[in-house]
């Protein structure tokens, strides 16, 4: 059994956390990963705060476990989301696209466990020192907003830098990238593509066969250019943003409009050339529909055959 701090900390039976996906994961995902006990996620992305409070109520009588809910910090509502959170009883916050200092002291006067998405050391460090109880380091494989260095080469560094639990995000989807992020000095891990094609995530039906017939090339990273760098799979609206930064002028305006309302399209109308297809670079491992409990108990399972195989392959025989 793979029972590591983060178990303890938030009260789960595997220590894996779903990835808070914009216009994806919602009460309907998130109760099905607490319910196989993982840690299920309800993403607030740029969702109305309506929305957000319903997600949470459903997903509250859909799941006795503990879930979380992913602020977006780009949204620039997120400072209502933030109370709103509180408001509904929320126990675990997770943040992502910036800084979360702002609200670090209330949500923790407020008894909440704060996890900060991570992409760097400095960040891990300052995230730490306003009291982070835990952090998820997310290398640039990730699908989705990303920043610059890889898994590999960032667990280990902010696992050296910090004190509180690492959970690894990026690049992970079976039993061994599990396995590997325990070798590199992680507790636990983040895991969104492989959710994509969870059966109890509602997103439309063409995104879930895209994430299904990628190969390992499939993705690219866009954005680059305006500061914001995003993963996605290779379609039209992606190779219109690759045009765009290859021209000089173009303004940030001009990116925005292209970008926008671009995930919603393709989550839920299924537009697979002008929608935003957010994946990470492991979608090409990804090839199978299962329930959210088949997902998390075969990656465990996968986890520990790997770690009872290894124990002895590189001994010398005698
Ligand atoms: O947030 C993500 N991934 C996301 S958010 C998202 S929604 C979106 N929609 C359209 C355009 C852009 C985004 C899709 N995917 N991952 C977590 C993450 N956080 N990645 C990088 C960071 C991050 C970056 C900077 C966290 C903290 C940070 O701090 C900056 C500072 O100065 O403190």
């Amino acid at each position: 059994m793979i029972y590591t701090s983060v178990n303890e900390l938030l009260g789960i039976k595997y220590p894996l956390i779903q990835g808070g996906m914009a216009w994806v994961a919602d009460a309907e995902l998130a109760s099905a990963v607490s319910n196989a006990g993982g840690l299920g996620v309800i993403a607030a992305g740029y969702a109305p705060e309506e929305w957000i409070r319903t997600e949470i109520r459903k997903a509250r009588s859909l799941t006795k476990n503990p879930f979380a809910l992913n602020i977006m910090l780009l949204n620039p509502d997120a400072e209502k989301i933030a109370k709103a959170a509180i408001e509904e009883g929320i126990e675990i916050i997770i943040t992502g696209a910036g800084s979360p200092g702002k609200y670090i002291s209330y949500w923790k006067e407020n008894g909440v466990k704060v996890l900060p998405v991570i992409p760097s050391v400095s960040i891990a460090r300052r995230m730490e020192k306003i009291g982070a109880d835990a952090l998820i380091a997310e290398g640039g494989e990730a699908g989705g907003h990303i920043g610059e260095l890889t898994t590999m080469t960032l667990i280990p560094q902010v696992v050296d830098a910090v004190s509180i639990p690492v959970i690894a995000a990026g690049g992970i989807g079976d039993g061994r990238g599990l396995a590997a992020a325990l070798m590199l000095g992680a507790s636990g891990v983040q895991i969104g593509t492989r959710f994509l094609v969870a059966c109890e995530c509602t997103i439309d039906r063409a995104y879930k066969e895209k994430i299904l017939q990628a190969k390992d090339t499939s993705t690219i990273v866009t954005g680059r250019a305006t500061g914001h760098p995003v993963r996605v799979i290779k379609n039209q609206l992606a190779r219109e943003f690759q045009r765009l930064e290859k021209m000089k002028d173009t303004s940030l305006e001009e990116f925005e409009e292209l970008g926008k309302g671009s995930l919603y399209r393709a989550t839920h109308e299924g537009d697979m050339e002008m929608g935003s297809i957010m994946a990470g670079q492991i979608s090409g491992l990804v090839s199978k529909e299962q329930t959210c409990q088949k997902i998390v108990e075969e990656i465990f399972s996968e986890a520990e055959t790997v770690f009872e195989k290894k124990a002895t392959l590189f001994q010398k025989k005698t």
